[in-house]
């Protein structure tokens, strides 16, 4: 009757009592329950690490909740939801990715949670992220990063939420309904587990999902060996196709063709597209209704047989009508390339996907012959250019590319900055943007100043809320530029001074331990940190460093006071297979021991090479610099976001005008910052002079001394300072050079005016709100998402 289930019902909601509480007292009991429950050590006894764990467990407890909340809210409200597709993510400390394009999206989706957007990431839950780096004899080894060793508090194992993933095999035609139809006959079958990472907001409950996909083998059993007896063979066989999610790739920019990496890629796209479908027939049943609902994101071409898959789905199981699938399908993808170089592209050769995908293979044909001849209607018959627009490349080897597919597929084509975008529209992408002008736009990079402020600059993060008198800029970071009304008071710039102090003792004593090496406070702290890549051109660091030494060397001793000290720091990871890069990290060692080793420079000069450069170091190095260089040949660096987060610091910037860079100095002033080298529009004229390019004498003679082995192993260093030779020059650090160097002694005049160096500092942070990562989500979320915020009201 009424009153049983009136007691039922009350029974339940004191079963249900209200949320976890946050005052100190629970937070400390629910510890002590992990450390006894889950950690499974007595409360009475547990180590650091243990507590860590347990507390881990109480955070993430709590995350838990405002999950299950935000997604119900979302369930019930039905919203249009974004699904962020990166085969990259660096978190932290879980290093799923290699550079910039992972940690840009890592910062998106700490933005998108605070803004309440409606999104969900997917990737990869690889069990061995990007290689550890360690130093022996100057030489980068790479050891391998099992991140999963003590297992991770922080993601939830779905182990309900599983997918089956079918490679290989062969395309068969059935008839449906009197009509010949392909379908695939898949050879092998592996299964996908959904790890959840949930991102909270801040100043939010919303917190979205990062849905990260692993392998393992799926209760299919091949019977014809089971029947033959081959046992051990078979499961033996399984254990392989573990192995899909097990490794990252370590090449930024270059996969080319490897049948590993287009299994991930595939294995990734078939779970994401089987779990957002899924959700989506939930809500509502009818497919008209998609590109209203949902919005797939492809971070780079990675995830870009999403299209091929998708279009796979429509048409051989839903049974959709080729044509009706593809007009849904052109109206929910958009497309972001974070790259410039042509090796960045990606092209699969088409026997390789074949073999791997078939059904997929035969897809990309019809979508390519049905855009060949769209195409002809509309340029004509212009071979040269209908080959060049082609998603198929004809050649050597036969590959699919994958840019190509990506742009003609998607409403939007994004450029990561506003050059990146002009480069785009004018070089790489140029016969598509005259197709379709209106598909190309700019969205300029950001990054979080939750990260990059609040968590690993405490000191500054408390100065910004006394002077700013709110704390309102951690949710919105334009209001740093109320920084600029307090640079003339001398208060302000004193304490600001300070910050800057402790955060360069914390990073001096970094230093020592991790190299030995005591630096001098007083010194220029100038910092160079990211991938190793030759057209970031390091060497042009170290260049200036041999120079600056050389000048020391000549120098009459009562000229050296008036020299600037400098402790010079360069870190990043070279990719495994790039010989010439590891050759710059060795050259870097080779001068760091000739410098630090010479008792007569002492403090005037020193240069730290940091290894393993990851999140976490990059947390304690970014605080600490006065001076960051970010001196890629001017057209090659696509936006870079390292300077956004020492902007957001307080440190000055050396830069060229190249990615965003240009922005930054619309922003804060070009006489804020040290701008050096040729402009983007002169590149390719300078390229042409070829052998005859002027190159100033202390370039050469720096490359002399490399060349004649003052450094040491100069065999080895040979083809690395061929690179740079006159007449070989690609990234002209020869002819940079010099502009080069009179920027650095503009760096050091400016640095012995305490007074203007501090101005100059307050008002590069004060205008580094634009590059927060929530304006970047902000632009995405209107223009070309069209996604409304989903703020859960509980
Ligand atoms: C990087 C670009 O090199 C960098 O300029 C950009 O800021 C970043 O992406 C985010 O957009 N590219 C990669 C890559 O990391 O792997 O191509």
């Amino acid at each position: 009757g009424f009153g049983e289930r009136k007691a039922k019902a009350e029974r339940m909601f004191s079963l249900m009592d209200g949320f976890l509480k946050n005052d100190p007292f629970s937070l400390q009991k629910d510890i002590l329950h992990h450390v006894e429950y889950t950690v499974a050590r007595s409360r009475f006894n547990f180590d650091d690490y243990e507590a860590y764990q347990a507390l881990s467990h109480s955070v993430r407890d709590r995350l838990i909740e405002r999950w299950h909340d935000t997604h119900t809210y979302f369930k019930r409200t039905k919203p249009k939801r974004l699904y962020f597709l990166s085969l990259e993510f660096l978190m932290g400390d879980a290093a799923l990715g290699n550079g910039g394009l992972a940690r840009f999206s890592a910062c998106q989706m700490d933005s998108l949670a605070t803004l309440d957007y409606p999104a969900w990431g997917y990737g990869l839950r690889y069990e061995y992220g990007l290689f550890r780096q360690i130093i022996v004899d100057g030489f980068q080894h790479e050891q391998p990063d099992y991140w999963l060793n003590f297992g991770n508090p922080w993601e939830i194992e779905r182990i309900h939420v599983t997918y089956e993933v079918k490679f290989y095999g062969t395309v068969e035609d059935v008839d449906r309904n009197g009509e010949k139809h392909e379908v695939w006959i898949p050879g092998e079958t592996v299964e996908a587990v959904a790890y959840d990472n949930p991102i909270p907001g801040y100043g939010t409950r919303n917190t979205i999902n990062l849905r990260l996909w692993a392998a393992k083998p799926s209760n299919h059993f091949d019977l014809e060996a089971y029947n033959t007896g081959d046992y051990i063979n078979s499961i033996v066989n399984r254990q392989r196709t573990e192995s899909i999610s097990n490794v990252l790739y370590p090449d930024d920019r270059s996969h080319q063709g490897k049948e590993m990496r287009l299994k991930q890629q595939y294995f990734f796209v078939s779970a994401s597209l089987q779990d957002i479908i899924r959700r989506f027939k939930e809500a509502h049943n009818n497919f008209d209704e998609l590109p209203e609902k949902v919005a797939l994101h492809l971070n780079d071409t990675h995830p870009s047989l999403s299209i091929a898959e998708i279009m796979r789905i429509l048409v051989d199981e839903e049974q959709l009508d080729w044509n009706k699938a593809w007009n849904i399908v052109c109206k929910i993808f958009s497309f972001t390339t974070h790259t410039v170089v042509a090796e960045g592209l990606e092209k699969i050769p088409t026997d390789l996907l074949g073999s791997l995908l078939p059904r997929h293979l035969q897809i990309l044909y019809k979508i390519n012959s049905n855009f060949m001849e769209e195409l002809k209607k509309r340029i004509g018959l212009d071979y040269n250019r209908l080959s060049r627009m082609s998603i198929v490349e004809e050649g050597a080897v036969k590959s699919i590319r994958m840019a190509n597919l990506s742009i003609i597929c998607s409403h939007t084509v994004n450029g990561v900055s506003k050059l990146h975008s002009d480069t785009l529209k004018m070089r790489t992408f140029k016969d598509f943007y005259e197709l379709w002008p209106e598909k190309f736009q700019y969205t300029t990079n950001g990054v979080t100043q939750r990260r990059w402020i609040v968590v690993s600059n405490p000191s500054l993060c408390a100065l910004l809320s006394k002077w700013l008198g709110t704390e309102a800029w951690i949710r919105n970071a334009d209001l740093l530029t109320g920084l600029r009304d307090h640079v003339d008071n001398t208060g302000f710039r004193h304490e600001w001074k300070m910050v800057k102090r402790l955060n360069k003792m914390r990073l001096a004593e970094y230093i020592e331990t991790m190299s030995g090496v005591k630096v001098s406070l007083d010194a220029m702290f100038d910092v160079q940190v990211k991938r190793i890549h030759e057209y970031k051109r390091q060497l042009l660091n170290i260049f200036g460093i041999i120079h600056r030494y050389d000048c020391l060397k000549n120098m009459d001793k009562n000229d050296r006071t008036k020299v600037v000290p400098r402790v010079c720091i360069i870190g990043g990871k070279a990719a495994p297979g790039y010989e010439i890069a590891k050759k710059i990290i060795k050259l870097c060692h080779a001068v760091a021991e000739k410098i630090n080793n010479d008792a007569d420079i002492g403090d005037l000069l020193k240069l730290v090479f940091i290894p393993d450069y990851n999140v976490s170091v990059a947390e304690m190095v970014i605080p600490g610099a006065d001076l960051s260089q970010h001196l890629s040949t001017a057209g090659h660096e696509a936006s870079g976001t390292g300077s956004m987060k020492f902007l957001m610091n307080g440190c000055l910037l050396l830069a060229t005008a190249d990615g965003s860079t240009v922005e930054i100095i619309e922003e804060i002033g070009s006489d804020n910052l040290f701008l050096f080298g040729a402009k983007v529009q002169e590149v390719a004229e300078l390229r042409e002079k070829g052998g005859a390019l002027k190159v100033p004498l202390q370039f050469a003679r720096v490359l002399r001394m490399v060349r004649d082995g003052y450094f040491g192993d100069k065999d080895y260093f040979k083809s690395l300072c061929d690179t740079v030779e006159v007449g070989n020059d690609f990234y002209l650090l020869g002819s940079d050079f010099g502009s080069y160097l009179e920027a650095q002694a503009a760096a050091d005049k400016a640095f012995v005016e305490p007074e203007k160096w501090t101005k100059m500092s307050i008002l590069s942070a004060a205008g580094s709100g634009r590059f927060s990562s929530d304006r970047t989500i902000r632009e995405y979320a209107e223009r070309t998402w069209k996604i409304d915020p989903c703020q859960c009201p509980f």
